[in-house]
Order: C-alpha cells, then structure tokens, then sequence
C-alpha cells in the first residue's frame, strides 16, 4: 500500500518523500540507474514516448527515476508542483533567468545575495539586453519603485546570503503579483524545514542542494520546485535543452543526505543561536547579525515568516579584517572554507571569497564590509565551538 505524505508531520515526510522506483526487487534504499540512455520495447514504444503518449524515459539528460525521486522528495518538502534537479545551484539560478527573461525585459534582485546569482545577470544576461536593479528588498519602497512596465522577475534571497537580511515574501508576492511579474525565492540558507516560500506566495522556489539538503559537502547540485504545472514545464523544457540536468550518483547521494535533513537543520540552530548569543556578549566584537537575535532588525518578520532562525552568522570582530583574519587563521574546529550547510562547521571572508566579484562600491551599498566574517555552524558541540572561538577571539 503506498504511502500518503498529507498531513503527516515534517519528519515523516523528510523520512518517506519521494516514491521508491523500483518495482521488481523491492529494495528499501532508491536504486541508482546509473545508464545514460533506456532501451525501448520496440520502434513504436520509442515513438510514442517522444510524442508524450505514454510515460517512461528515453534518456537521462531529459529524465531518470534516480533523479526523479529526489525531484518528488523536494517538491514534496516545498509544497510545490514538482521539482526539477540541476547540476549545481548556479545552473537552477540560470535555468529561471533563462526562462522569464528575454532581450529588453527587466528583473529585480536583492542587492546582497550569493555573488554569483548577481554577477550572472549583470555581466553575463545584461550581454543579451536584459535589464537588472539589484536593490534593498527588505524595505518595500525600494521594490515598489524599481518595478517597470518590462518587470518579469522579482528575485530574491531571504536571509541573504551573506548578510543575513531577511525579505518578506508574503508582501513582495503581493508587489510582483500586482506587476504581472513572478517571484522567485532563493531559500538555500533555510531548507525546506525552515521556510517554506511557495505557502507564502512565492511562485519559485529554488535551492543549492550542495549545502542543507545534501548536508555533507560532497556534492554540488540544485533544485528548483514550481507552484504550477505551467511554469514547470517551461523550466524544465529549458534545463533539459541547455543540459544542466543532476546525473544519478549525485541524485542517490543527495536523497542519502535529505533523510537526515531535519535533523542537521535542528542540531546547527541550536549551536548557532548559542554562538550568535555568546558572540554577541564578547568584547571584542563589534557586531553580530543572525535572524535568532532580539538585536536582528527584522527579529520579528523572522519569527512570522520562518520556523526557525537557522544556522548561518555574520559578525565583525573590533579591528576589522585584519582580526577578523587572526579568528579565521586560528580557530581549529571551523575549517576555513566556502560552502554552508554541511554537518561541518565553515568559516570564511566574503569580502574576498564568496562575494569578490562584486565591485566594491557594490558591496559597501549592500552591507558586505571588509570585516564581515560568515561562520556557518555545524552539528558539533557547542562548548566546543564556544571554547574554540573564544581561544581564537583571545589572539585578536
Ligand atoms: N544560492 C545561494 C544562496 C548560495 O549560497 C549558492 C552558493 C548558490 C545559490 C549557488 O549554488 P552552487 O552552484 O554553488 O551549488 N553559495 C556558496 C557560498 O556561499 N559559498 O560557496 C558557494
């Protein structure tokens, strides 16, 4: 008897999303079907399965049951339509602005979101005519005014990546509905546990799988999950034209990592909250930013719009770079690295890493200053966390 995921509570569903497609032997774990091609029944067989008059799958670019399985798990998460898997993160990213945006249209971004979402649009898409205002969403003006007659996206990343500010998605929804354009939430630093955009009124819905839901930093791929069947078909046709498909392995790995998903998430927000508190008190550091803290200016769009605050800080350490860079070349636990979400702690320099890309008069206008430090808080022990810092914050 197959399972029905309604109603059932988070960790069910992160237990038992995504059906099984193996039919024959029963296996409990998702088989990989590592072919690159499937062999049809005869020569009207493959006919009809081009014509779309019978399912079954042709070739793994355009579809594979692996891949499909993780497909239904996301968007079983996401509330969503379905769910397509990418290569990485930046070919979902590229996937919907390839999609929604055609010579002389216009998109509206956040101005402090992962460098390269940014970066793609404004040196890549800009080459072929598209028209960008990469803004403050978190204030609502700011977005009101930024929409045009040829406005077709609103893009947005909440919290920021690597600022930590938040966008609230029910109003700017409102504001992208109004303008006949869609919205399109990037929710990587939240997972599906911690957000869900699609119930808030986003139509998009997209995420690195490479950081929460695969958890252990050795995959990279992406996800994206639509509302309507509409919009899945256009994305999909797209990624599977232009190739940015996820391959099977990377599929089994990432269903591996996702069942354990809630739990990671849970076990670093504790630790963060703990770290954003105790870095918060220590004298030797200027500021702190992270959703959990009564000082986040949007403490409460963060307790209304996600369940949880997450596992992602932002600090400045008194003295700027130079101390921020004696806490990263010191601590032993945080290993020093781009990339989040895995069950180990990272640290590092946007500044010079994540976000160098980004002109610095850029940068400066959206918050990322020279000294902001990003530490993304693993499922350790949080004393030892603590005590590790704390010998790092000694040195400064
Ligand atoms: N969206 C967000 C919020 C991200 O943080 C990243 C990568 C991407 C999209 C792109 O995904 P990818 O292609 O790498 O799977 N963020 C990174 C970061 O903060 N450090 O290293 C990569």
């Amino acid at each position: 008897m197959s399972l029905d995921l309604k109603n059932k509570g988070i960790n069910t569903r992160v237990t038992h999303a995504g059906k099984n497609p193996d039919s024959v032997h029963g296996s409990v774990s998702v088989p990989i079907y590592q072919t690159s091609t499937f062999k049809f029944r005869d020569a009207d067989h493959g006919a009809r399965l081009f014509e779309g008059e019978e399912e079954g799958y042709i070739y793994t670019r355009v579809g594979n049951p692996t891949v499909n399985t993780l497909e239904e798990a996301v968007a079983e998460l996401e509330n969503g339509y379905a769910g397509i898997a990418t290569a990485t993160g930046m070919a979902a990213v590229t996937a919907i602005y390839m999609t929604y945006l055609e010579s002389g249209a216009h998109m509206i971004g956040t101005d402090s979101i992962y460098g390269s979402s940014r970066m793609v649009i404004e040196n890549e898409f800009s080459r072929f005519g598209v028209e960008s205002s990469f803004i403050d969403t978190a204030d609502l003006n700011n977005v009101r005014a930024a929409v045009r007659d040829n406005t077709r996206l609103i893009y947005i990343e909440t919290p920021s990546n690597p600022t930590i500010k938040l966008t609230d998605i029910q109003a700017i929804a409102q504001i992208a509905h109004d303008n006949d354009a869609l919205l399109v939430v990037d929710n990587t630093f939240m997972s599906p546990i911690l957000q869900n955009p699609l119930a808030l009124g986003a139509d998009i819905v997209l995420h690195s799988i490479t950081k929460y839901i695969n958890g252990h930093t050795d995959v990279v791929g992406g996800v994206i999950i639509t509302k309507t069947e509409t919009d899945f078909t256009r994305i999909r046709l797209v990624v599977n034209a232009t190739g940015g498909t996820m391959d099977p392995h990377q599929s089994w790995l990432v269903l591996r990592g996702l069942r354990t998903l809630t739990l990671r998430v849970k076990r670093a927000e504790e630790n963060a909250q703990k770290l954003a508190e105790f870095l918060e008190e220590h004298p030797k550091v200027e500021w702190v930013r992270y959703p959990g803290l009564p000082s986040h200016p949007q403490h409460e769009l963060a307790q209304r719009q996600m369940r949880g605050f997450g596992s992602m800080i932002s600090f400045e350490i008194k003295g700027g770079l130079k101390a921020g860079k004696v806490v990263m070349n010191n601590v032993r636990i945080p290993q020093l690295a781009v990339s989040l979400g895995g069950y180990e702690s990272l640290i590092q320099h946007p500044v010079s890493m994540t976000h160098h890309n980004i002109p610095p008069s850029e940068r400066l206008k959206s918050n990322i200053t020279d000294g902001l430090v990003r530490l993304a808080v693993g499922t350790e022990d949080v004393e030892d966390l603590q005590a590790d810092l704390e010998q790092a914050l000694a040195l400064v």
